[in-house]
């Protein structure tokens, strides 16, 4: 996939694709309840250039939604988005040619679910928040998985697009069992949304490493890794090489961090520099962290310097460039 272009404080309208009526759900129905809690300004932070999936987030924030639902609905656009090749419908596949699907979402009051290399289901994250509700477990993986999301009415599709198979049987030409996440190679994927009663919640979502040998999870879907909330604290969500930030627990890092004092940007940078520090030199490979705290304070950097996030606040969507190591 080429990278994308930078927006900038872009006001953008809905977008076209059509996220599935299953997630989008009847706004008033999920209204939050405020009370007489004071009302906190909504926001979205999302990694990399996702400004239809973060500003779908940000306006059902802003129409009272809670922050766990307006993140599952947020990042289903890019589930249903064809021509993201690292999330959903379209995705890349694994060297075998299945494309298989990673989420999990974390909510306000510690709650978690996941699913792991889930086949023909296009809206996971959605699903992972069905493992959490409607199950006693937090993960179901494969088969088991799929069962539950057909069991829970989702309908099965093929994830493999014509775009994705070409590139996929190019690869195959050459079979070099090499997988990097780099410029070409990512676009998980990950949101942090804050609600009106203040509640933070995420949703990460992802096909994972192109080209993957069968039955590799990464980080996205481990919770604590690939995404970790703590309402008391902030919460902190990965894109990257996933077999890093597993080996550092990258999100519950942030976010411990955070508890003992660290701002969102100063922790993000710690978490970065605990892998750099296991690599000598430069590392060949992307990972990159994005945060936000109790106070609204967001961080975000990366160990290459192509990262960047998209942020929503007070009807603005903005994309914005991280710092980075190198
Ligand atoms: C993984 N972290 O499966 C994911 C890949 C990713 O953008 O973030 N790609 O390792």
């Amino acid at each position: 996939m080429n990278r994308r272009d930078f927006i900038d404080k872009s006001s953008l309208l809905f977008p076209s694709v059509l996220v599935s009526p299953k997630i989008i759900g009847d706004l008033d129905v999920k209204k939050i309840k405020t009370g007489n809690k004071r009302i906190s300004s909504p926001y979205v932070i999302s990694t990399w250039n996702v400004p239809e999936a973060n500003l779908i987030a940000g306006e059902s924030l802003d129409k009272n939604m809670n922050a766990i639902d307006a993140a599952i609905r947020g990042v289903a656009y890019e589930e249903a988005n064809i021509k993201n090749t690292t999330v959903g419908n379209g995705g890349s596949p694994d060297r075998d040619g299945n494309v298989t699907l990673d989420a999990c979402v974390m909510d306000e009051n510690g709650n978690c679910g996941s699913v792991l290399a889930v086949e023909n289901i296009v809206h996971v994250a959605a699903l992972a928040k069905d493992v959490m509700e409607k199950t006693p477990h937090v993960i179901l993986a494969g088969k088991g998985a799929r069962k539950f999301a057909l069991d829970q009415g989702y309908k099965p599709e093929n994830l493999l697009s014509p775009e994705s198979k070409i590139d996929w049987l190019d690869w195959l030409e050459k079979g070099n069992y090499n997988p990097k996440i780099n410029v070409e190679n990512h676009d998980t994927i990950g949101m942090l949304c804050r609600d009106k009663a203040g509640n933070l919640s995420g949703a990460c979502t992802t096909s994972g490493l192109a080209y993957k040998m069968q039955g590799r999870v990464g980080d996205s879907p481990i919770i604590g890794s690939g995404l970790f909330i703590d309402n008391e604290v902030g919460g902190a969500v990965a894109t990257g090489l996933g077999e890093e930030v597993i080996k550092t627990v990258g999100s519950f890092l942030i976010v411990e961090l955070m508890r003992n004092g660290l701002n969102p940007q100063e922790a993000c940078e710690k978490a970065i520099n605990r892998i750099i520090s296991k690599h000598k030199g430069k590392p060949n490979f992307q990972v990159a962290y994005i945060a936000t705290n109790k106070n609204g304070e967001i961080g975000a950097y990366s160990i290459h310097n192509d990262f960047s996030y998209t942020f929503y606040k007070n009807q603005t969507n903005q994309n914005i460039k991280s710092k980075s190591v190198f």
